[in-house]
């Protein structure tokens, strides 16, 4: 996936309307959006199509997928019918259920990220412990690309380290959690941001910000 300026927008926002207008206002800037549940739950997953359409850029859906094979399969299945270029995957539920997910992909052309471990505090109670196991297991299964904390540095390489420099890593929590962006980017290959752009008066000068830190 090449996403533009390293930096993919996490659009949680909940009308279409805005998101429309916080897409058009950073499109000379990024060209991959970042939708959840969310917009999704709020207007539809018609909403992924629209901004697809409108902007043509590329989509990946954070459903952080999570159930059974047989279920996951219809969720992949049915987000990807709706454009959606790429889908994120949790790792805990186990190989069986990542895979179902990977079949969807395989039949429609997208891609699976896999999340190995999350950027919020609450993250080191349970699923920290098994990240760098959910990482290679993803490894394991052929999964080239993975999420991973923004906010842990320290856990960030070692999920890096398992899944090799030629995997592509995504990496939210960068601005509001706490995470750096010219930091995060010696570990990961693009960063997820949500509420520093999409909350700010000026989400195009928001990113404009992020990208100079990137390079100063
Ligand atoms: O571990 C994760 N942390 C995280 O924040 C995995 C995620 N998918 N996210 C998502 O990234 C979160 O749901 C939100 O959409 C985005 C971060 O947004 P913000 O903290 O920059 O507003």
């Amino acid at each position: 996936m090449e996403v533009e300026n390293d930096i993919i927008l996490a659009l949680d926002v909940l009308n279409r309307t805005e998101a429309l207008r916080i897409v058009e206002s950073v499109s000379d800037y990024l060209n991959t959006i970042k939708i959840g549940y969310p917009l999704v739950l709020s207007e539809g997953l018609q909403s992924i199509t629209a901004i697809k359409e409108e902007f043509n850029c590329s989509i990946i859906a954070d459903f952080k997928v999570a159930d059974i094979p047989a279920t996951n399969r219809k969720i992949a299945d049915v987000t990807f019918e709706a454009g959606t270029d790429a889908i994120i995957v949790q790792g805990f539920v186990g190989d069986d259920s990542a895979l179902a997910c990977m079949n969807s992909a395989e039949k429609y052309g997208k891609d699976v990220f896999l999340l190995t471990e999350m950027s919020h505090p609450g993250a080191s109670m349970f699923l920290q412990q098994h990240a760098e196991d959910i990482a290679k297991m993803g490894v394991d299964l052929g999964i080239t690309n993975f999420v991973g904390p923004s906010t842990k540095l320290d856990r960030l390489e070692k999920i890096r380290s398992v899944i090799g420099k030629d995997s592509f890593l995504i990496s939210p929590g960068v601005g509001t959690q706490g995470g750096d962006p010219k930091d995060t980017l010696k570990f990961a290959d693009a960063l997820i941001v949500g509420r520093s752009i999409y909350l700010s008066e000026d989400p195009k000068k928001a990113v404009e910000d992020i990208i100079g830190s990137i390079k100063s």
